[in-house]
């Protein structure tokens, strides 16, 4: 087999970058190790940023996320017993972002990609990638499922390999460590998520709580079905959690109020995310390029995960049309450098929005009340809100340059 452009990994970024290449003409093939049915099971991102919204009209996949998405103009903050809203439509000039599944953002790219017969390797087994640093990529797997492939290993000759393979993927494993920096932070704490076919409690702003008892989060899938996290001890198990002791712990960490209205119902999934910080410097191997959670990893707090991977197929996107319909290598060569810029300031975003809303267990006395006092100066500034604000709905792709 061969291709101009292997794509690793069958997740937003990989199948973004699908789309994308193949209006432009050039010839992809992602290599997947999951079913398709397994991808589209995990339950993780839900807020658009609209740089992402706008690169999936532009990949001609944004006809149901603009009909069934909701448009939030608002985010609120809920510590000490009381609810503060931010206004992040105000505050940025009339910026917005949407509600709108992880989930459902890669399944209208499977149907357009299964729309077009574009090839997407399912299910390969052992994915390796090799010549990368050289001119001969190529990326070779085991099909253990399909009879006429056998178990031999099938190759797939390239001319560059997009490693789209996530945290735990192949791409970002082959490299060897002394041409790759990791810079890593890791929170003693995870989030307890769960998804209920219920009412959102609040339709048109995520609520974010710092209690007593730790951070909280009600967010939203559709105006049918919820999406809520309580932040749990690293050693919990889901097991430990019963659909009534997180509903119980949910309302303690809000507001009475908004406590009060919390629909409650059986959880249709119910899992415990580790919290991490972590970039890989650089993005590009000779003709090995990262995009997504395969470089760099966010604590889910700023919502900033999937929108990043949006970003990285962005500018790796137009990197790949400059060198095959302009013959420059201008955008290959800055590539890492360009999306490194906008990653580290997610991450420090990220980061800060983490530190500031959730019990670290050593933080106590001092810490404590500073973390308090900064939550008491940014809802009454403006300018905090506004530096919140316009991090919260995405920094412009050219900010800085
Ligand atoms: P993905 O991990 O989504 O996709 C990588 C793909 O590569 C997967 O399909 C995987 O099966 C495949 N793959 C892996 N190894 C391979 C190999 N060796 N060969 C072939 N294929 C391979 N972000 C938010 O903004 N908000 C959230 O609430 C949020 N919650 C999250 C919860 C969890 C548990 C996790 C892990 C992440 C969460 N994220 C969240 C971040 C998440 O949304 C990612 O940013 C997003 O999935 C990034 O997309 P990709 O880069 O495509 O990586
Ligand atoms: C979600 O809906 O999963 C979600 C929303 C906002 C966040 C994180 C996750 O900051």
């Amino acid at each position: 087999m061969k291709t101009q452009v292997a794509i690793v990994g069958a997740g937003p970024a990989g199948l973004l970058l699908g789309q994308l290449l193949h209006q432009a003409g050039i010839d992809n093939i992602i290599i997947e190790r999951q079913s398709p049915d397994y991808v589209l099971g995990r339950i993780r991102a839900g807020i658009l940023e609209q740089v992402t919204l706008d690169l999936l009209a532009e990949a001609g996949v944004g006809e149901r996320v603009a009909r069934e998405g909701q448009v939030h103009h608002s985010i609120e903050l809920v510590f000490g017993g009381q609810r503060h809203a931010i206004d992040v439509h105000g505050l940025t000039g009339g910026k917005t972002v949407m509600a709108y599944g992880q989930t459902e953002v890669t399944r209208d790219l499977m149907t357009a990609r299964n729309a077009l017969g574009l090839t997407t390797v399912y299910e390969a087994q052992d994915v390796q990638i090799s010549g990368f640093e050289g001119t001969s990529p190529c990326v070779s797997w085991t099909q253990p499922n399909v009879a006429s492939a056998g178990s031999q290993r099938q190759e797939l000759q390239c001319e560059f390999i997009a490693g789209c393979d996530g945290f735990h993927g192949v791409c970002r494993a082959s490299v060897p460590e002394s041409a790759i920096s990791n810079f890593e932070k890791v929170y003693p704490f995870g989030w307890l998520g769960i998804l209920a076919d219920v009412p959102p409690v609040s339709p048109h702003a995520i609520v974010y709580g710092n209690s007593e008892q730790g951070f909280s989060l009600c967010s939203m899938r559709s105006l049918t079905r919820s999406r809520y996290y309580v932040q749990c001890p690293l050693t919990d198990t889901v097991d430990q959690w019963s659909d009534t002791r997180f509903w119980d712990e949910l309302r303690r960490r809000l507001d009475p109020e908004l406590a009060e209205r919390i629909v409650t119902g059986p959880s249709i999934e119910k899992s415990i995310a580790p919290l991490r910080s972590f970039v890989a410097e650089p993005m590009r191997f000779g003709r090995l390029f990262l995009a997504g959670d395969a470089a760099h990893i966010v604590p889910p707090t700023g919502a900033k995960g999937l929108n990043l991977a949006a970003s990285d197929v962005k500018f790796l996107s137009d990197a790949f049309k400059e060198h095959y319909l302009e013959r420059s290598c201008a955008g290959l060569d800055h590539y890492s450098q360009r999306a490194l810029r906008r990653v580290w300031k997610a991450e420090r975003f990220s980061w800060w929005l983490t530190s500031l809303l959730h019990r670290f267990p050593d933080t106590a006395g001092f810490g404590q009340r500073v973390q308090e006092a900064e939550l008491d100066y940014l809802v009454h500034s403006p300018a905090m809100s506004t530096s919140l604000a316009e991090n919260y709905v995405g920094l412009p792709l050219d900010f800085g340059v």
